[in-house]
């Protein structure tokens, strides 16, 4: 694919990634990192603040058809395991190369678009037409926007997930604001159905699906000094999970120790009813991923965005 057309000194450049080409979209607000292999963004940090997704070692290396472990892959058209039997986990997205639909900035964001269209390979796999684009905007916030569109004659259904993987400094000290007095549906126990109290806390493994949250959810992490708002629009579900020592260190495209250094909150469909997406019907899910810094009191530091000096038009 030429990319030169889509590059903008200052702005969004390309690098090689293991797979595929790698997208670097800076603002005056921070700089992203999108991998065309799986429409997956590696990367976030805002201007004045430590990296906000944790990245495996194992993604500098991946191996074709493997998913990226880390940052935020895209989970479609399924969410978890397989409609039927050997299909992978989380749908196809995450393992195909995507193209560059466009690109464009502003004073404050600076956006890159990525498609997915049918292949033979996802035929195999699924058989719909569909066109599935990727927005990420970096400006004061990350805004992800997935929008599905159904360009086939006959209906389909999905589910799906921005199954992001944000860094911690240690799991055992962080919490989940956002999830009190919300059902869920529990699979690290083998699936059981209870409700929310409190934060959520992670003193052993959590594999939660809150099928019916669409609000915001915060992710409190004292021992970095900062909190990570996630809001969404188009999204009826959450998903929380950390894996824990027991299946954590069983990972192999994890070290040891890895599974302290992230939690998982994903902005999801997933876990009651599919979506339907009737013929030249869209749907779209939008994430906002906003650093907040605390002081030493653990309060948000409020008007402390810093901005870099970027090229603009
Ligand atoms: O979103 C949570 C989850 O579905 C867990 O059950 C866990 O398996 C995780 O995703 C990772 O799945 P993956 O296919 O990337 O290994």
């Amino acid at each position: 694919m030429q990319l030169d057309k889509f590059a903008a000194p200052g702005r969004i450049a390309f690098r090689d990634g293991p797979l595929s080409p790698v997208a670097v979209v800076v603002s005056p607000y921070g700089s992203a990192e999108v991998s065309l292999y799986g429409g997956h963004v590696l990367s976030y940090r805002p201007v004045g603040h430590s990296p906000v997704l944790w990245l495996a070692e194992s993604a500098k290396s991946i191996a074709p058809g493997k998913a990226i472990r880390g940052g935020i892959p895209v989970c479609w058209p399924w969410f978890g395991a397989a409609p039927r039997a050997g299909l992978p986990n989380h749908g196809f997205a995450r393992t195909q190369i995507w193209s560059v639909v466009s690109t464009e900035y502003e004073k404050d964001t600076t956006s890159i678009t990525l498609g997915l269209v049918p292949t033979d390979a996802t035929r195999a796999l699924w058989p719909h037409d569909f066109l599935l684009q990727l927005t990420v905007t970096v400006g004061p916030a990350l805004v992800l926007t997935l929008e599905t569109e159904n360009t086939g004659a006959a209906p389909f259904a999905i589910t799906e997930a921005l199954h992001s993987y944000f860094r911690v400094r240690d799991v055992a000290g962080v919490s989940v604001m956002g999830l009190d007095g919300q059902p869920y549906f529990d699979k690290a126990p083998g699936g059981v159905d209870s409700v929310q109290s409190g934060p959520i806390a992670f003193a052993g493994e959590v594999d939660r699906i809150y099928a019916r949250h669409s609000s915001a959810a915060i992710v409190n992490d004292p021992g970095v000094g900062r909190r990570i708002s996630i809001e969404k629009t188009g999204s009826a579900a959450t998903v929380v999970w950390n894996p824990a020592a027991g299946k954590g260190d069983a990972m192999a495209d994890m070290a040891q120790g890895d599974w302290r250094r992230f939690v998982c909150v994903e902005t999801a469909n997933a876990g009651a009813g599919p979506i339907e997406v009737a013929p030249g019907a869209k749907h779209a899910v939008t994430a906002t991923i906003a650093s907040i810094l605390l002081d030493k009191d653990g309060n948000p530091i409020k008007g402390r965005e810093e901005r870099i000096d970027v090229p603009s038009r």
